[in-house]
């Protein structure tokens, strides 16, 4: 615990000095919301013709959205982490879902920590850090709501269950495909391959319980500035989600997303592994007649999570906190639906890294604006200091996007970078998508002309030195991989559930 110590008081020391610090009464509160595993099909992102969110559109007219921001990682404890800490997984060498990131970086800065430091009120609720819990630092909370899984919340307690640990549904898989048995894989049932509808109403599903938690304290807000994170989890897997938004979307006219069945001729080796990895599950969808049902399924999902953001914005502006308070919406990673015949998330293309990011802050932001910058999602801890006032801790790798936010259409020269295990990093800029393996394998995407990445350019001569300009801001050193580490902790985790 001693370092952690040391590090809380390096924070404090300079938060004292601070001008904004010292008076409360000029420091907003922060509402962030995160949703998990949804990609850009938002309807004010333009990913899919049909796709209902009219709560997130609704916020991104309050403020900026960005249409081309990225995760720092595919998959949700590194992009989690490298959001929180604000450093990039090269950094931290926190490339997948395995190691606890607390115990492999003791004392690290994270948002919340920090902000606890420096006298907010700290509240998280859902999924905000990587699921299982033991991923959650606890110390970075002055209160927690748990997350809760699916849906007969109530029924569950009524029976004495635990309602944070994962459990089937009466009648799995709700999908009627059998085969997906043999992929949920005990003791987590990690694959949650199943979709369907519940006849629940929107408050006995897990997100449902977590807006209550948050309605309530927004209802009556702490006195000191808050920090307020909601995670919610849907449209992550499995996708269950209330039979009246599954009634939203007729799987029979649902739009597929483009999909060129040869996509993976022009692609290297390295990029081949990580699109086929899931190629199987796709085949079973597509041989079980499912596709457009697991399209509804999602959509359903995604619609289910624009009300939970939507009752939330409600109480806050319900809430005595309402006018000083920024809201920062984002999701952890994006999800593909056959794109380069892939049926999940951890890729470097655009459908796992192109994701919602809005920011609304009070005197700052402008209605209705958007930007076309290119950003990524550990720009926000420096973000949100420079907005309330606090001071930067040392290590942030990202940058602060408030000149963004004031003005949106300003010159913004730095790439995003979005880095999947040790040594394979997509760069993306207004353009152009650069993506280089471990094993030296390229790839280059013109996004002017070929908006869904379909024809790799990476050999062209005449555009060496498109790729070389982007090379430049690759991370010069990629951190070696905490996997084996967070293996050897694992069985401590398992046995703290
Ligand atoms: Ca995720
Ligand atoms: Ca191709």
């Amino acid at each position: 615990m001693k370092p952690g110590v040391t590090l809380l008081a390096a924070i404090l020391l300079p938060s004292l000095a601070s001008p904004a610090a010292s008076d409360d009464a000029v420091r907003p509160n922060v509402l962030m919301i995160i949703a998990d595993d949804l990609n850009d099909w938002v309807g004010c992102l333009g990913g899919h013709p049909e796709v209902k969110t009219p709560n997130i559109d609704r916020l991104a007219r309050r403020g900026l959205l960005f249409t081309n921001a990225h995760c720092a990682a595919p998959v949700c404890n590194p992009s989690r982490v490298a959001t929180f800490t604000g450093r990039r997984p090269s950094s931290t060498g926190i490339y997948d879902n395995a190691p606890v990131w607390h115990e492999m970086m003791p004392g690290i800065a994270s948002i919340p920590q920090h902000f606890k430091a420096n006298g907010y009120y700290t509240a998280g609720g859902g999924k905000v850090y990587h699921h299982p819990p033991g991923f959650n630092r606890r110390s970075d909370w002055n209160e927690y709501f748990d997350q809760v899984f699916n849906g007969h919340y109530q029924a569950r307690l009524a029976r004495g269950e635990d309602v944070t640990n994962f459990a089937w549904p009466d009648g799995y898989p709700l999908n009627g495909i059998p085969e997906v048995r043999a992929l949920a894989r005990p003791p987590r049932n990690a694959m949650e391959f199943d979709w369907g509808p519940l006849d629940l109403p929107d408050d006995e599903m897990g997100d449902g319980q977590m807006v209550r938690w948050a309605e309530k304290l927004l209802a009556d807000p702490p006195r000191q500035p808050f920090f307020l994170a909601g995670g919610v989890y849907r449209p992550h897997l499995p996708w269950y989600a209330p039979r009246e938004y599954f009634n939203m979307y007729l799987p029979e006219d649902i739009t597929a997303p483009p999909i060129k069945e040869d996509d993976l001729d022009d692609i290297p080796e390295a990029g081949l592994v990580i699109a086929e990895r899931r190629r199987g599950d796709l085949e079973l969808v597509r041989r079980s007649g499912q596709y457009q049902r697991i399209l509804q399924a999602y959509l359903a999902s995604v619609t289910f999570c624009d009300v939970m953001v939507g009752r939330l914005l409600d109480a806050l502006d319900d809430s005595p906190a309402a006018k000083r308070t920024i809201i920062v919406f984002w999701s952890d990673n994006g999800w593909h639906f056959g794109e380069k015949q892939h049926l999940h998330k951890m890729t470097l293309w655009a459908r796992s890294t192109r994701l919602p990011l809005i920011v609304v802050a009070p005197g700052v932001t402008h209605e209705d604006s958007r930007t076309s910058r290119p950003v990524s999602f550990v720009d926000l801890f420096p973000t949100l200091n420079e907005l309330c006032g606090l001071p930067q801790p040392d290590g942030l790798e990202g940058t602060s996007l408030v000149p963004l936010l004031r003005d949106p259409r300003r010159t913004w020269d730095r790439p995003a970078l979005v880095t999947y295990l040790k040594g394979n990093h997509a760069l993306c800029d207004e353009r152009w998508r650069f993506i280089r393996y471990a094993d030296g394998g390229e790839e280059l995407y013109d996004h002017d002309s070929d908006p869904n990445e379909w024809t790799n350019l990476a050999d062209k001569p005449e555009l060496a030195a498109v790729k070389a300009k982007l090379t430049k801001w690759l991370p010069k050193t990629d951190a070696p991989s905490l996997r084996d580490k967070a293996k050897r902790s694992k069985t401590r985790v398992r046995n703290e559930k």
